[in-house]
């Protein structure tokens, strides 16, 4: 009984030396378990007379009480230094700028179809929706295009099966339309378009606008009167010449390329080709079901790339196909 000063010593030595709350319970059993050495020393407590059993008695309780008091004070640290560890952890820097979510915006060639669309139909132009798998004869036949144009060629147009292609341009879509409505007709047709064709100025799928006016009496005046109207609505700018330049194409009679340059501006004076176009061949508007001799009109087709070009002032085609969001945002 006389070393329970060194017990005592021990225990307080060993429940320091704990580093965290298991290990502090396995050594609490050393000292006050079932057979820890304060239990141990209360039982040989009966072999005692009863005058040393009372002081013996009071010194071995001392010695319990501190060093229950040492373990639950070592106990309350370890715990307290376990929830500061958890905190410090999981700790949340509410001073951090919040994750961003990035936007997606509008591909500057869709604004752009968008804006033609919203154009022609504030002057009475309808718009035709169509598929871009079509048949030859949409495709090619019904636009007056002869059987060994090359544009027919495996070179230049891309065929899938069953004999079908993938439009070459917007005018299926419009020969549908004039198939299936009375004049006038008045319609525009936007849409994706496909050719063999990759380059610097070329990609293999482009978007086109095309339009066609068909009534009575539609003359060359009113195709540069529309399409004057358009450009400077879409250029936003009255200082903006047109000119047309004879041309062919299969499906007009005559055909013009139309030009158009700006009197004011860093591209002043300069002329730009900007749209094909003429008026319909009598044998198109014989397939589109009606007579040549009592309907007239004239058609147009764009490229909706160049008109985005032009007006965003952007240098090169591949941009639009990229995916660059740092090109794109800039649209945003
Ligand atoms: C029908 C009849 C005729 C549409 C026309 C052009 C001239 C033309 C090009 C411009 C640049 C295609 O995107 S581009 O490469 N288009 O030069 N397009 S006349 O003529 C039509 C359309 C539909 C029924």
């Amino acid at each position: 009984m006389d070393d329970l000063d060194g017990v005592v010593a021990e225990a307080l030595e060993v429940f320091a030396a704990a580093g965290d709350p298991a290990s502090l319970e396995q050594s609490k059993a050393r000292y006050l378990g079932k057979a820890g050495r304060l239990t141990e020393a209360l039982k040989s407590l009966g072999k005692l007379d009863p005058a040393e059993r009372r002081e013996a008695g009071a010194r071995i309780n001392a010695a319990k009480e501190q060093i229950e008091g040492a373990l639950a004070a070592r106990r309350d640290a370890l715990m307290e230094a376990e929830l500061e560890a958890r905190l410090r952890g999981e700790a949340v820097d509410v001073t951090l700028p919040g994750r961003m979510r990035a936007r997606g915006s509008v591909h500057p060639v869709i604004r752009t179809w968008r804006r033609v669309e919203d154009i022609f139909r504030s002057i009475g132009f309808a718009v035709a929706d169509g598929p871009e798998i079509e048949t030859d004869w949409y495709n090619f036949t019904a636009l007056n295009q002869p059987e060994n144009h090359p544009a027919r060629s495996m070179h230049d147009t891309f065929y899938v099966e069953g004999g079908l292609l993938l439009r070459t341009h917007t005018s299926p879509m419009q020969v549908r339309y004039a198939r299936t409505h009375e004049p006038p007709i008045k319609v525009i047709a936007p849409g994706r378009t496909y050719r063999v064709d990759s380059d610097a100025t070329h990609s293999p799928m482009f978007h086109q606008v095309e339009g066609l006016w068909i009534d009575e009496n539609i003359s060359f005046a009113d195709l540069k009167g529309v399409y004057t109207d358009f450009l400077r609505r879409f250029f936003e700018t009255d200082q903006l010449d047109v000119r047309f330049r004879p041309s062919f194409f299969p499906f007009t009679e005559p055909s013009a390329e139309i030009d158009m340059a700006f009197s004011s501006g860093p591209l002043k004076g300069r002329w730009l080709e900007i749209s094909g176009s003429g008026q319909v061949h009598p044998q198109v508007i014989r397939n589109f079901g009606l007579d040549p001799e009592r309907h007239i009109g004239f058609a147009f087709g764009s490229g909706l790339e160049r008109l985005t070009m032009l007006r965003y002032g952007v240098g090169d085609l591949r941009l639009f196909f990229e995916g660059d969001v740092r090109f794109l945002e800039q649209f945003a």
